[in-house]
């Protein structure tokens, strides 16, 4: 066969091509002069891709990384050299440790001014390479435009294969200026891993021989599919699922088997359980510090339970718990596997897993507050709002509202509603949001933010309304403090306060400056007329919460958590 040969264009040009040919239709990014080349690329092919402004490269950055939790294809950032790569390296982190695919790409200094320390000049593999252990899977830098696709196919197939994450790709002024007649590679898919034959009867004896099993299910790469396996195998075997800390959307919390979310501000009756389970099958969670409460619900590095632990990441298994069997494969052939394991006629925890249920179910009882309640609000937002609504948050303790009364749908029903950075990372949930409208015209968007985490980020309420976004409803809780800091404060140095209070500015009349709809709220009453206003609207919409700096987390008050210096069931962190 022959293939037609492009004519020569700007390695620019070839990029913006290449990026269509793996299907990308948007982008996220704040411009530069080092890649002008990339950004006349995106206006040649404006009607097939289109190139979202940013007001800020960590707002950017966030947004790529929620286009990558949304689709499971990489989320794609543009930034320039210095300190475009810095500010947006919040985003890397977050990638990287919600294992997210994602490719910022980052415009370098020219060829002839290299290592000169040159007007914003960094070595990112130096900054951001995998010896960093944090930031990206790999960072290439491109110096010959005929090998830019190649670069671009890697860069795409690393982000997604094994353990997905963010990958780095360096451009320098004057490569992406040169001229080149290179072909586009073919779109990249990823390559998986399927469990082995005799690790499944393995994984089925142990199942057998247990008496109180438990799974934990979370991680990246899961689908609607692979959630709905996921789900019939839970059921042919009655087990108990709990969700990883911040993929709450991995197993539908509406299901009779559902437990609860594993992460800050667990309910303490799912943490007792997990600790007297007898068998953890840990299926695509990472088990890190979050989902294992600081290694304590699986003691490291030997847990007393039996440990299956299942994951598309070789380097994931073993890395901390020495498990009874370790299992490496994607999250749809892991789970289109444990769909096929004959399970016996009847098992010997069925009331084990029905009290699991029950004791979420109780979770969701809470103690009125007076005179705004979040318990009601969260409630009501989810009895409002459409079933296929994407919900975010950024870090606070506030997000604890969410993670508790959210009954989040598995990914099968409307693919993912939970974007929430289990990097902790301040200020994810507004352009996390933004993304998510962006992408989803048709979808509602709630996110939920604290006073400090928002106006990290809420610059981008600008890129919202600029590039048209329409059902996006941003609620900022506003006790006046960095909440989470206060309560870590008050149990260690109890009444002295110190670096927490903030001083905010009227977050509704913030919104109406940037052309959104803006409202404040001081009553439960208020608050459901606003929201059901706000979902008519069809304009974004900020609802101004304004609470008492008492009610510190969805479980205790700061006078509990002063009076008994940390309280027994206060959250070791909110973050
Ligand atoms: C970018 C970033 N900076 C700092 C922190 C540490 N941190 C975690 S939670 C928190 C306070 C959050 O305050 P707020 O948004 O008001 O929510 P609240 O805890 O009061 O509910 C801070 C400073 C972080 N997680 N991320």
């Amino acid at each position: 066969m022959t293939r037609a040969t492009p004519s020569t264009r700007s390695a620019g040009h070839l990029l913006v091509e290449a990026l269509i040919a793996q299907g990308v239709e948007t982008v996220f990014g704040v411009p530069g002069e080092s890649f002008l080349a990339v950004l006349d690329g995106f206006h040649e092919h404006r009607d097939r891709i289109r190139f979202v402004t940013c007001r800020h490269e960590g707002g950017a950055a966030f947004m790529a990384e929620a286009q990558g939790k949304l689709t499971g294809r990489p989320g794609i950032c543009f930034v320039t050299r210095g300190p475009g790569a810095a500010n947006a390296s919040i985003g890397l982190h977050t990638a990287f440790q919600d294992s997210t695919p994602m490719v910022l790409f980052i415009g370098q200094v020219a060829g002839d001014q290299r290592d000169r320390e040159a007007f914003q000049e960094l070595d990112y593999r130096q900054v951001f390479g995998p010896g960093t252990l944090g930031f990206a899977k790999w960072v290439g830098e491109v110096h010959d435009a005929g090998r830019l696709p190649e670069y671009i196919s890697r860069a795409f197939h690393a982000a997604m294969q094994g353990r997905p994450g963010p990958v780095v790709l360096v451009l320098p002024e004057d490569m992406l200026a040169s001229l080149t007649a290179a072909p586009v590679l073919p779109r990249a898919e990823p390559a998986t891993a399927w469990p082995a034959p005799g690790a499944l009867r393995d994984v089925r004896q142990l199942l057998l021989s247990a008496r109180r099993p438990f799974v934990i299910a979370g991680g990246s790469g899961w689908d609607g599919p692979a959630c709905q396996a996921l789900q019939r195998f839970a059921e042919n075997w009655q087990l108990p699922v709990g969700c990883a800390f911040r993929f709450q959307d991995v197993f539908d919390n509406r299901h009779p088997n559902y437990a609860g979310d594993i992460g800050i501000g667990i309910n303490p009756a799912l943490a007792g359980r997990i600790r007297a389970a007898d068998l953890v099958l840990a299926v695509g969670a990472r088990l890190g510090e979050m989902t294992t409460g600081g290694y304590t619900l699986l003691k490291a590095p030997r847990p007393e339970q039996q440990l299956i632990h299942i994951h598309a990441g070789a380097e994931e298994l073993g890395r901390v718990y020495a498990a009874d069997l370790l299992l490496q494969a994607s999250m749809q052939n892991a789970a289109k596997a444990l769909e096929t394991l004959a399970a016996p006629v009847t098992v010997p925890w069925l009331d084990w897993t029905a009290a699991a249920h029950a004791d979420y179910e109780a979770s969701h009882l809470s103690r009125a507050i007076e005179p705004l309640d979040m318990a009601v609000v969260v409630k009501t937002i989810q009895r409002l709002a459409p079933p296929d609504t994407v919900y975010t948050n950024g870090a606070g303790n506030y997000a604890g509202w969410l993670h508790r009364f959210v009954r989040y749908p598995g990914l099968q029903h409307h693919g993912r509603t939970q974007l929430a950075p289990t990097a902790g990372a301040m200020g994810y949930g507004v352009p996390a949001a933004v993304a998510a409208a962006l992408l989803y015209p048709q979808r509602t968007v709630v996110n939920l933010a604290g006073d400090g985490d928002f106006l990290m980020t809420g610059q981008e309420l600008a890129t919202a309304i600029g590039h048209g976004a329409r059902r996006l409803i941003s609620i900022v809780v506003d006790n006046g403090t960095y909440g989470t800091i206060r309560m870590h404060q008050e149990r260690t140095y109890p009444g002295r306060v110190s670096g927490t209070d903030l001083c905010n500015p009227d977050f509704a009349a913030l919104a109406r400056a940037f052309g959104w709809r803006g409202e404040a709220i001081t009553t439960t009453a208020a608050f459901e007329p606003a929201f059901d206003a706000a979902l008519r609207s069809g304009r974004p919409t900020l609802l101004h919460l304004r609470l008492d700096p008492e009610v510190i987390t969805s479980r205790t008050t700061l006078t509990a958590i002063r009076g008994t210096n940390g309280g027994a069931d206060a959250p070791s962190s909110g973050t």
